[in-house]
């Protein structure tokens, strides 16, 4: 039986589904309720800062009724137990990698818990409402304070960690993801082309399924905890 050394897994909102939070492009997701161009790009933010920030301060609000499900305690028991090196690299902005015990993460797309000003550029952790007329706690500026969130046109976080990473790495394992949102729907091709096994977990077929050498479709907290087992028992 092959044992893999180097693990990458790419997470998405499906993974945070079982746990309460809304996917984006299922029905009933968080863009059939907000035009993505009004509350995830800069235009937007600079247009209607205050419909950005209620947009924003709601799905934070979110996060203090929700827990980590047994797919994110899965991905963690993976990293606890496994030999060689496991990345989680996620697209998703909320906390529940963290609250399952996960450590070696890169939030690509930001973190609805941390907020930067856009003067200084401080950062900070926040995890209460954000407004227009706050002062950034750093330089004092008033307007400034925005989500540390990457919006589309946005350049994701630590891109080549995240390369280096696909690089190396012997098993590629994408969960929860539709595979529609570019540079995170180009990783597993990256992967796949230096040489990984490619396995997509999702409740269905996402755009990139062609692209991976195994696909199981079912609901998270079943397909994740049953893969995490058969890795672990190589
Ligand atoms: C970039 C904000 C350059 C955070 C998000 C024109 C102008 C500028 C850029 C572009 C352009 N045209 C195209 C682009 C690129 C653009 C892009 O890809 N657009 C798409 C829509 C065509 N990308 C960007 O702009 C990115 N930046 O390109 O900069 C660059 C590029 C490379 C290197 C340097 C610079 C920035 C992208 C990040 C944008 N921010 N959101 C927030 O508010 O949350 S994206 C948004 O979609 C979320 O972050 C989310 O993480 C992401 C991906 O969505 P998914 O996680 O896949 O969720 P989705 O609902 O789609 O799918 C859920 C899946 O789960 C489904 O498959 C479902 O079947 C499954 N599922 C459901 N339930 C379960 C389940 N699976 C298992 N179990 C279940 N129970």
């Amino acid at each position: 039986m092959k044992t893999y050394r180097n693990i990458v897994v790419l997470t998405g909102a499906g993974l945070s589904a079982e746990s309460g939070l809304a996917t984006f492009r299922d029905k009933d997701g968080v863009w059939s309720k907000y035009d993505y161009r009004e509350v995830a790009t800069p235009e937007g933010f600079a247009r209607n800062p205050a419909l950005v920030h209620e947009f924003y301060n709601m799905r934070r609000r979110d996060l203090k009724s929700v827990a980590p499900n047994a797919a994110h305690l899965a991905l963690a028991r993976l990293e606890r137990e496994h030999e060689g090196s496991v990345l989680i690299v996620t697209q998703n902005v909320d906390n529940l990698h963290e609250a399952a015990g996960s450590h070696n993460l890169i939030h690509m797309h930001g973190e609805l818990l941390k907020v930067y000003c856009r003067h200084c550029r401080a950062g900070q952790s926040w995890s209460e409402d954000l407004s227009t007329d706050l002062a950034c706690p750093a330089c004092g500026h008033k307007g400034g304070m925005r989500p540390d969130i990457v919006w589309f046109g946005e350049m994701p976080y630590q891109m080549e960690e995240i390369a280096d990473a696909l690089a190396d790495a012997d098993l590629f394992i994408s969960v929860g993801t539709s595979g529609n949102v570019y540079p995170a729907a180009g990783f597993v091709a990256e992967a796949r082309n230096h040489g990984a096994h490619t396995v997509e977990l999702n409740l269905e077929p996402s755009e990139g399924a062609s692209y991976f050498h195994e696909t199981i479709h079912g609901p998270a907290t079943s397909v994740v905890p049953e893969y995490v087992a058969r890795i672990l028992k190589r």
